[in-house]
C-alpha cells in the first residue's frame, strides 16, 4: 500500500505537528495502521494550496487541515470527521465509527467544544481562537467544561465515550487535549493534569496507546523550552 498524504499545519515545536484538527487524523490513521507522509503546509498557504490539490473546503467555506489524499484510490477529502468516514469505509479492520453513530459522534464533538470552550468554540477564524489575548477567558471555560466531560466519561463507565467502545469520540478529546499541552502555560497544563484525578493525562495516553502513536504529550512540550 502507498502512504497515505496529510496535510498539516508545521510550529516550531519538535516534532512540528500541533494543530487539534490534524492531529485526529494522525489518531485515525495510526490507529488503522495506515501508513502515511506528512506534507507541512503554512496557515497562509493553506487556501491556496488546497485549491490547488482540488480538495473542497470545509465548513464556512473555508479552507483548512487536515487533508489527506489517497494515492491507492486517487480521492482527496478534507474535514477530520469526512476523512475518518472514509478511512472506514475504505479500511474497515478496526472503525472509527461505530455502524450508525456518525451523527452522534459528530455531533459529540460540537458540544464536546461548546462545553470546554464556552463562546470561544462559536470563533471560526483560527487566529481567533489562538490563546493571546483570550487566554483568561478560554482557561476558565475550559476548567468547567472538563468538569461536565468529566461527568460524560464517569456515566459510560470511565473508560470511553462509549463505555467499552472506543471511538472518534474519545480521539476529538485527545486531540485537544494535545492541543492544550502546547497552548496553555506550564502552571495551567499541571492544572489540567491535576484535575478530576488525572484524567486528561492518562485519556491522551490511553488513546495514544489505542492509536499506536506519541502525540502531544506535556513532556515533549517541555522539551521545546529547554
Ligand atoms: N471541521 C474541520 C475543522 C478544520 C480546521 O479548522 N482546521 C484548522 C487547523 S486545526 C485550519 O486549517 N484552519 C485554517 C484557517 O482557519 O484558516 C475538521 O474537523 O477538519
Amino acid at each position: 500500500m502507498q502512504p497515505i498524504i496529510l496535510y498539516d499545519i508545521p510550529s516550531k515545536l519538535p516534532k512540528k505537528q500541533w494543530a487539534p484538527n490534524p492531529s485526529k487524523t494522525r489518531f485515525c490513521l495510526g490507529h488503522k495502521g495506515l501508513p502515511y507522509e506528512v506534507i507541512w503546509v503554512e496557515l497562509c498557504d493553506i487556501a491556496a494550496t488546497m485549491k490547488g490539490i482540488g480538495a473542497s473546503p470545509t465548513a464556512g467555506e473555508r479552507y483548512t487541515v487536515p487533508v489527506i489524499n489517497d494515492p491507492n484510490t486517487g480521492v482527496t477529502i478534507s474535514d477530520s470527521h469526512a476523512i475518518a468516514k472514509y478511512l472506514d469505509e475504505t479500511y474497515p479492520d478496526k472503525p472509527l465509527i461505530p455502524h450508525g453513530t456518525h451523527v452522534l459522534v459528530e455531533t459529540f464533538e460540537t458540544l464536546f467544544l461548546n462545553t470546554v470552550m464556552g463562546p470561544m468554540a462559536r470563533e471560526t477564524r483560527w487566529e481567533d481562537m489562538a490563546p493571546e489575548g483570550k487566554a483568561q477567558e478560554m482557561w476558565t471555560a475550559l476548567k468547567k467544561g472538563l468538569g461536565v466531560v468529566d461527568g460524560w466519561y464517569q456515566k459510560s463507565g470511565d473508560r470511553w465515550i462509549m463505555g467499552d467502545t472506543f471511538s472518534f469520540a474519545d480521539i476529538v478529546v485527545a486531540s485537544w487535549i494535545a492541543w492544550w499541552n502546547v497552548v496553555l502555560n506550564e502552571q495551567e497544563c499541571r492544572e489540567v493534569h491535576a484535575l478530576h484525578g488525572g484524567r486528561w493525562a492518562r485519556l491522551l495516553a490511553d488513546v495514544n496507546t489505542e492509536c499506536n502513536t506519541n502525540l502531544g504529550s506535556f513532556a515533549e512540550r517541555r522539551l521545546s523550552f529547554l
